[in-house]
């Protein structure tokens, strides 16, 4: 090997690191763009010609490689936990005084963090004796996408950390988020090259980590921000929140320089009314601010609710709200017949998007709101939520009255209003163009039978040539049918005969919710085909065995009767398993009679960070309890987790036996 090679190699990536740190963390570029172009290209010519010197820090990861095909699913070492909300000075104090009370402290003298909440997406970083070695969104919390290729691309992750006194294994968490100023010239440039522009930062910063041609992201004004640590191996871990963010500066890393540590309730509020009195004129969007007991000692004694800790709050700024006018409503028919009115919006950017549609919900809401075509509404978006028309700002002088349609406006159906119900209905059920492009678009949803590349405009488009009226339909198109549509080719058409083929394998549970009968969500299908377990059994069920199981009520299971007491379903149904739609045989389990739960009827509700709602159910059953859905005098036990709500408020008041997480986890673990 050249050791000439090797050494000047050596050289440039130290060169390369100082200087992208100068540039990207500090600020305080001291060479110029040129000048680090050519060491750049002077150290890729070396890592072509000697590749055993390239390893996966080398800085020219910093320019992105070969597209992934997708990206691979990673495992968090510990789940990323999630933040709760407060919304107004009155939560935010609660908070306080509940930490310091559980903590025995008197507020006035506990220590909090205080940080933006940047808008951005939360990510994990791993790095191994100093060195990058994996990146992760954050995903469901448990499991998220390795995008370390896309990662390593943004200037500010050091690819190996500065300084010394590093952990042996320290994952690293923050928001990568796109600041205001890049937003506006990636825009500009997406439009002068005729692509598509992004409605806001988050979006953008989205999009552009979710690239798989890392190359791409490269070109993306991105930035990390860190604000916690996850995973902590071999070194000295900091004592609170503060220390961290000392520590992980001194590693080469961006934190907040808004971050506080302060003292009192106070003190909160006062940091809140400050920095949202700043929020217009930082260079990133923020959507709250977050409050953190600084203490870890305080953080691991107040532990955490379900997937939130108790440690931390997130304050949300309130919703931003626009005056615009109503210049129509239209009505839109869903997958189970429901009239919609929808209010057409003159445009407004609202909450980060422009919004031009929004729900009027049904008739109880426009009388509500007492609102009239021609007026001028206030609409109301808030960071992910759809758009609300919260209230009307001024009464137009000449106001058109809403009416609603007499007749389906798609299929001309008569509707009908069902008693105690708010809602109006088309009655052409199937026969209905809307009703049956809503049900074949549900049927082959993600979480139904999952027809992988068969999107929306794709089903309507079918629905409208008349080459599909049913579900059974659909195993039966052939590749020229799809080839014809819109944006479809020989190749795509291909792929989607494959995909509707590989479709019909599934599960019992996920073709009960996919066949789409009303209230019954995936939770309930679940349920039914667990306890049920046969297709056949579902189709005779009575009402008596419906009503035994765990959350279905009279209501769900009149659905259910009536579902299966039509004949034209019934038919549905054959010619689904006709054209090969299977699923694996529910084995019976064995029950555990000697459990301490043997016998026992419990309920459990809220939600849970260590286990499935549902797979707790199951394994509460197979120790020989009844799960019920409802909390009354004949239950037993309520397993309780976050956000548990009226269950738990009726269990109290009944004086009925309430177990946390950690009981329930205690007892399936045995
Ligand atoms: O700036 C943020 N978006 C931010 C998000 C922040 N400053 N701190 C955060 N802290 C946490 C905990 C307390 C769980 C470590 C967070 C988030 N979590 C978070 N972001 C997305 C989900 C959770």
């Amino acid at each position: 090997m050249d050791l000439f090679a090797a050494e000047r190699y050596d050289e440039l990536v130290k060169q390369l690191e100082y200087h992208n740190h100068r540039y990207y963390v500090l600020d305080e570029p001291e060479i110029t763009d040129g000048d680090y172009d050519a060491l750049m290209q002077e150290l890729i010519a070396i890592e072509r010609d000697n590749p055993q010197l390239k390893s996966p820090s080398s800085p020219s990861q910093r320019v992105g490689g070969a597209a992934l095909e997708k990206f691979s699913s990673v495992t968090h070492l510990r789940p990323m936990l999630s933040l709760d909300n407060v919304f107004d000075a009155q939560q935010l104090a609660d908070w306080g005084e509940r930490v310091a009370g559980l903590l025995n402290i008197a507020v006035e003298s506990l220590a909090f963090a205080c940080e933006p909440k940047l808008d951005g997406l939360a990510v994990s970083l791993l790095y191994r004796d100093g060195v990058l070695e994996r990146a992760a969104t954050r995903g469901d919390g448990t499991t998220g996408e390795d995008i370390t290729a896309n990662v390593k691309t943004i200037g500010s992750v050091p690819l190996r950390l500065a300084g010394d006194n590093w952990p042996s294994l320290v994952e690293i968490r923050g928001e990568i988020y796109m600041p205001k100023k890049g937003f506006e010239a990636l825009n500009k440039r997406q439009e002068a090259a005729g692509e598509k522009t992004f409605v806001n930062t988050r979006n953008a910063a989205a999009g552009s980590l979710r690239q798989l041609d890392s190359r791409v992201t490269a070109t993306r004004p991105l930035e990390l921000c860190v604000y916690s640590l996850g995973e902590f191996e071999g070194g000295v871990m900091p004592e609170g929140h503060y220390d961290t963010l000392q520590q992980l500066k001194s590693w080469g890393f961006i934190t907040n320089d808004h971050m506080r540590r302060v003292i009192g309730a106070k003190a909160l509020e006062d940091y809140y009314e400050m920095l949202a009195g700043e929020r217009t004129g930082l260079s990133y969007d923020i959507d709250g601010i977050v409050f953190k007991v600084d203490s870890f000692a305080h953080q691991d004694e107040l532990g955490f609710v379900a997937k939130a800790p108790r440690w931390a709050i997130a304050r949300k700024f309130p919703a931003e709200e626009r005056t615009t006018v109503l210049n129509d409503v239209e009505f839109q028919v869903g997958r189970t017949g429901a009239i919609t009115p929808v209010a057409k919006l003159e445009p407004v950017f609202v909450g980060g998007v422009t919004v031009s549609n929004a729900t009027l919900h049904n008739q109880d809401e426009i009388d509500r709101l007492g609102v009239k075509i021609g007026d001028q509404v206030v609409v109301r978006r808030a960071g992910d939520v759809i758009p609300q028309v919260a209230r009307v700002a001024a009464p137009a002088d000449e106001r058109t009255p809403i009416e609603f349609p007499k007749t389906c406006p798609v299929c001309d159906s008569p509707v009908a209003k069902v008693e105690g119900e708010a809602v109006l209905r088309c009655t052409g059920g199937i026969r209905c163009g809307a009703q049956r492009k809503e049900a074949i678009k549900h049927f082959a949803s993600r979480r139904a039978l999952d027809v992988d590349g068969l999107g929306d405009k794709l089903v309507e488009q079918l629905v409208d040539e008349g080459l599909i009226e049913n579900f059974a339909d659909l195993f039966h198109l052939k590749p020229v049918q799809i080839a014809a549509m819109d944006r479809m080719g020989a190749k795509s058409a291909d792929n989607l005969i494959k995909a509707i083929a590989a479709s019909k394998e599934t599960t019992l549970a996920r073709f009960v919710y996919a066949i789409g009968i009303r209230e019954v969500g995936e939770t309930t299908a679940a349920t039914i085909a667990s306890h049920l377990k046969t297709l056949d059994a579902i189709e005779k069920a009575t009402e008596g065995q419906l009503l035994e199981l765990p959350d279905v009520g009279p209501v769900v299971s009149r659905y259910i009767l009536e579902y299966f007491a039509n004949e034209q379903n019934l038919q549905q149904l054959n010619a689904l398993v006709e054209a090969g739609v299977t699923w694996p045989v529910i084995e019976e389990v064995a029950v555990n009679a000697d459990s301490p739960v043997a016998g026992k009827t419990v309920v459990i509700t809220g939600s849970f960070s260590l286990i499935k709602r549902n797979d707790a159910k199951d394994q509460l059953a197979a120790m020989g309890a009844k799960v019920t859905g409802s909390v009354s005098a004949k239950t037993d036990i309520l397993f309780a987790g976050e956000k548990a709500g009226s269950k738990l408020a009726k269990a109290e008041s009944l004086g009925i036996e309430v177990q946390n997480e950690e009981q329930l986890m205690a007892l399936l673990n045995g």
